[in-house]
Order: C-alpha cells, then sequence, then structure tokens
C-alpha cells in the first residue's frame, strides 16, 4: 500500500523553495495517498542551534504545514524526537551503510565547507537518519526537492543491503523477501529547485545570509515586492519558448516560480508574457505570490498565538506515528537477533 513520508527542518526562514519543492506536494498529495510529515528536529541540531528558537521554529514549521492545507487529523503531523524509533533505526542503518556512501554525499560536503574536521559526527550521519525517517514507517514515497535526490538513492541502497543481508532471517520471521520498500522520490513540475533571487546559481536556502534572496513564508506585501523588484535578472526580455531560458538562469528561475504558483507550465506562462519586459513580468509575479502566500502568512501568524493547540497538534501525531513505527522497529529487532522485552 503506498504511503508517504516527508520531513522540513525547523531551521529558520522558512521559504518559496521549501513552499514550492516540498510543502505544496505534501498538500497535493493527501487526497490520494495516506501521509506522514514530519518536523525533522533531530536533523536541526546537526548544526549549532539556539534551543528556545528551535522550540518556536518546529512550532512554526507546524503552522506552516496546516496553514497550506495539511490536515491533522486525516494524516500524521508530528516532530521527529517525539518518536524514539527514528533514532534507534538510524543506528541499525549506520551500521548497514558504508562509510564510502557517506563519503560521496554533496550536502555534506557543501554544509560542512573547508573546515570538515569540525563538522558534527551528525551532520556527516544525517542521511542514515533521513534513510530511518522513511524506513521506519515502510513508506513508499517520498515529496522532496531536487537537493535531496542523493540522500534518497542513499536510502534506496541502504533498504536494498539491508533487505539482502538479512534475507534469510526476514523469510524465516515471516517478512517475504524483503522487509523495507525501496522508497520512490516524488520530484515533480517546474519549481523542485527554486534558486536564489540573488544568484542564479545558488538554491534559495535558509541560511542564505542575505534575506534578500529568499521570499520567506512570513514575508508581508511589501516585503514581497521589495524582493521580487530587486530580483537579479538580465537585460533581455523574456522569450516565447522554453528554449530561450538556456543560459539565463535568474529568468529561469523567476518563470519556474510563476508557473508554480500558478499550478501552470512553464511554456504556457512563457506564451503569455514572451517578449514583455522584466518590469511588468516582476509586477505579475508580486501580485501571484501576494495572492497565494498571503493567506499562508497570516494563517501561520494566527496559530502562532496559539502555542498549545500546535502541541498538542504534535502529540496526537507523534501517538499514531509511534503506533505504526513501534512494531516496525519490534520486526527489524527480531531480524536482527536482539532479544527485546515482550
Ligand atoms: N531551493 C529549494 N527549491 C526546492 N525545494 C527546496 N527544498 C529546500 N530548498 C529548496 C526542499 O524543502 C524540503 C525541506 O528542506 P529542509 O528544510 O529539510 O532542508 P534544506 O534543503 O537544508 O533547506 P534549506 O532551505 O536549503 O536550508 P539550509 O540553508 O540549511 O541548507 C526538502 O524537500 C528540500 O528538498
Amino acid at each position: 500500500k503506498p504511503l508517504v513520508f516527508s520531513g522540513v527542518q525547523p531551521t529558520g526562514n522558512l521559504h518559496l523553495g521549501n513552499y514550492l519543492g516540498a510543502i505544496t506536494k505534501f498538500v497535493a498529495l493527501q487526497d490520494s495517498h495516506e501521509c506522514i510529515y514530519c518536523v525533522v528536529d533531530m536533523h536541526a541540531i546537526t548544526v549549532p542551534q539556539d534551543p528556545q528558537a528551535l522550540t518556536a521554529q518546529i512550532r512554526e514549521v507546524t503552522a506552516a504545514f496546516l496553514a497550506a492545507g495539511i490536515d491533522p487529523r486525516k494524516h500524521i503531523v508530528f516532530n521527529q524526537s517525539q518518536v524514539h524509533e527514528h533514532a534507534e533505526l538510524a543506528w541499525v542503518f549506520n551500521c548497514v551503510a558504508r562509510i564510502g556512501w557517506l563519503n560521496r554525499m554533496t550536502q555534506f560536503k557543501e554544509k560542512a565547507g573547508k573546515d570538515r574536521e569540525n563538522a558534527s559526527v551528525g551532520l556527516y550521519a544525517y542521511p542514515t537518519l533521513m534513510a530511518a525517517d522513511i524506513l521506519v514507517y515502510r513508506a513508499t514515497h517520498v515529496p522532496v526537492g531536487e537537493d535531496q535526490k542523493q540522500h534518497l538513492e542513499l536510502a534506496r541502497d541502504i533498504a536494498q543491503k539491508f533487505n539482502n543481508d538479512y534475507a534469510e532471517s526476514i523469510a524465516s520471521n515471516g517478512f517475504g523477501e524483503g522487509f523495507f520498500p525501496l522508497p520512490e522520490p516524488l520530484i515533480q513540475g517546474p519549481a523542485t529547485r527554486v534558486m536564489s533571487l540573488r544568484d542564479g546559481s545558488k538554491k534559495m536556502s535558509k541560511s542564505d545570509p542575505s534575506d534578500y534572496s529568499r521570499i520567506n513564508l512570513s514575508d508581508d506585501a511589501d516585503a514581497v515586492a521589495q524582493k521580487v523588484r530587486k530580483a537579479k535578472t538580465d537585460p533581455e526580455p523574456l522569450p516565447s519558448e522554453e528554449a530561450g531560458l538556456e543560459k539565463r538562469p535568474e529568468a529561469q528561475n523567476l518563470v519556474g516560480i510563476f508557473a508554480a504558483l500558478a499550478d501552470r507550465s512553464r511554456a504556457d506562462v512563457l506564451r503569455e508574457f514572451g517578449g514583455a519586459q522584466f518590469s511588468s513580468f516582476k509586477a505579475a509575479l508580486v501580485d501571484l505570490a501576494v495572492t497565494k502566500l498571503g493567506p499562508i502568512g497570516s494563517e501561520m501568524k494566527r496559530l502562532a498565538a496559539d502555542p498549545g493547540y500546535i502541541d498538542s497538534v504534535l502529540a496526537d501525531g507523534a501517538e499514531r506515528a509511534s503506533a505504526i513505527a513501534r512494531p516496525n522497529m519490534d520486526a527489524v529487532k527480531d531480524i536482527l537477533g536482539f532479544v527485546r522485552r515482550r
């Protein structure tokens, strides 16, 4: 049975990239799938976090999920640290994954930078925890942005190696051929990699020091207008066909953002704006972004005033998530040959 899992880190400044690359997909999948959406707070501490700010950010990401339209009664919304099976399975996966596999992860190289010796072990092992997040539910589909593709491939490799290494035990415990499914990434649409508004070669990111590089979900209409107006472009008018966007990363990015927000294809957007100057296209983009994001920002503000409600959503979600994770983890322990309390 298909089961969707995905997560967002509570590391501050939720932005348009997170929204278009991930959260809108989460919302769209709810009608056809059973979904589990997680605020991955244990991933957040792979780099330093201020404890008070972290608490606020966990609630903020939860509020963003709800404001965007995820229904926490029909689906599961919770924060990772409340379900200890994530950490337990991550340890098992640390013993399944190979150091050589992790050495190839580009996100670690980017985030650790030059001072790799000083990066946390957690940052290095981030992808094994991510594999555990997905596989502790035996989830089959994972909506993510393009940047997470490599981690998803690693999760599939880990699932496959576990299934091979323990094939006999998996069968003798009554689980047939393989215990873990090989989870499929869902990376689709015109905005799977939203780029910085200041530099079309860098992805829009929470940690970019320039706030002008991104549109935050919490930005008001004036901030959105200013950021879009200041967004880097080239001097040419917009092309009328997609091929004309090649080697024009900033134009490509803005057209992709417009298309995703309007739920249209890039080709369709270019049919309307081909030949237009950026000034008029940007004005239309501001209107669209404010119309789409404004209500989400106000709902997030309204929810922020009621942390008790947010915490109750997380507690309820955690309980329902545990009910799935616990028997799966018990099965993993049986497969490994651990003696467990019965
Ligand atoms: N620019 C992006 N375009 C499309 N999708 C994106 N995602 C992130 N940035 C973009 C997707 O959002 C989901 C949640 O991301 P995350 O918070 O778990 O991790 P991240 O990729 O580390 O986010 P940032 O914003 O890039 O943070 P920093 O600055 O810390 O590196 C994921 O599905 C991700 O693909």
